[in-house]
């Protein structure tokens, strides 16, 4: 039955198979997160990175209806040319298929294609959480729901202050998601290494986070896990350009009324413009940092399974 909605590449589906380390990769970062051509360049470079550190990259999308599992060079440049790819979230997995559509995956739907497919770690950028002022709006990812029930572990490099950090630690830790800082006690904020909060746990080695990752699991309890990654600290922005970007940023999106699966790419796209693109140099260097601790993870955890 799953055969009917799912397409696993060939080298994918053998690594599956054998039990070798893949890590999944989503889309939306492609068309919806970067413009093109670094785009197509990152996602390209991420795979091969994720290639050099012994591991077999998966990055997931929905293509003419088909839940794809591994996509090819040229599928990845249809992603990051065409602004007609649907942002596609849990929501709107089944119509994007119904249709036979093309769709861009989030962290959420990423998650469950990958979980799907047999996928233990994904490795991305940033992903989404509660949304300053959701005490009004409430603006909550679906991220954090996919969090809290499929299990897949998420490299990032933290969530970005777009977000409300304090209330997106609170959400997870409702849902019983840990959220582990690699070599930090910190959680990082995206373009900055750190935030002014602290993660449940910290770990220094992929070894020691596949134990615990795998230890969850076995016991039976089901959901994610946030790794969170820093940015290198050669890449880091400097706190008030980025600060003030944000806060610029917010404003114009309350005075635009942009709301709901607009909202974090108006922001996203604003932040990035304000920097004038100082910002997408740091983005695209950390989802390197972020690729190659997925694949270290990932290969601990194949020597548990
Ligand atoms: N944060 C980023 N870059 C991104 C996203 C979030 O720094 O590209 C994307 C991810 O795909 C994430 C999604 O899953 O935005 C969250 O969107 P929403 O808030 O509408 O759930
Ligand atoms: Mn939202």
């Amino acid at each position: 039955m799953l055969e009917k909605y799912l397409e696993v590449k060939q080298e994918v589906a053998d690594a599956l198979k054998t039990g070798k380390a893949v890590v999944a990769l989503e889309s939306t970062i492609i068309s919806h997160g970067m413009p093109y051509p670094q785009n197509v360049e990152t996602a390209l470079k991420v795979e091969q990175i994720i290639r050099d550190h012994g591991a077999i990259p998966a990055t997931i999308a929905i293509l003419g209806g088909k839940l794809k599992v591994g996509l090819t060079t040229e599928e990845i440049e249809i992603l990051g040319k065409n602004n007609n790819v649907v942002k596609t979230s849990r929501r709107d997995i089944p119509f994007i298929v119904a249709r036979r559509g093309d769709g861009a995956t989030t962290v959420a739907s990423t998650m469950i294609i990958a979980a799907l497919a047999g996928i233990k770690v994904f490795a991305t950028g940033g992903i989404g959480g509660v949304h300053r002022g959701a005490q009004e709006t409430f603006d909550i990812s679906a991220d954090l729901q996919e969090l809290a029930h499929t299990n897949v572990a998420v490299v990032c490099a933290g969530a970005k202050s777009i977000l409300d950090l304090g209330l997106t630690l609170e959400y997870l830790e409702t849902q019983g998601v840990p959220v582990v800082g690699f070599g930090t006690e910190e959680l990082p904020a995206f373009y900055t290494r750190k935030s002014g909060f602290p993660v449940d746990y910290r770990v220094d080695d992929a070894q020691d986070l596949a134990t615990a990752i795998h230890a969850k699991w076995e016991l039976g309890l089901n959901g994610g896990v946030v790794v969170a990654n820093p940015i290198p600290a050669q890449y880091e922005m400097d706190y008030d350009t980025i600060t003030n970007a944000i806060e610029n940023a917010l404003i114009e999106a309350d005075e635009k009324g942009i709301k709901g699966k607009e909202s974090t790419p108006f922001l996203l796209g604003k932040v990035k413009e304000i920097t004038a693109g100082k910002s997408l140099e740091s983005n695209i260097q950390l989802v390197y940092n972020n690729a190659k601790l997925g694949a270290q993870l990932a290969v601990q955890l194949a020597k548990l399974n």
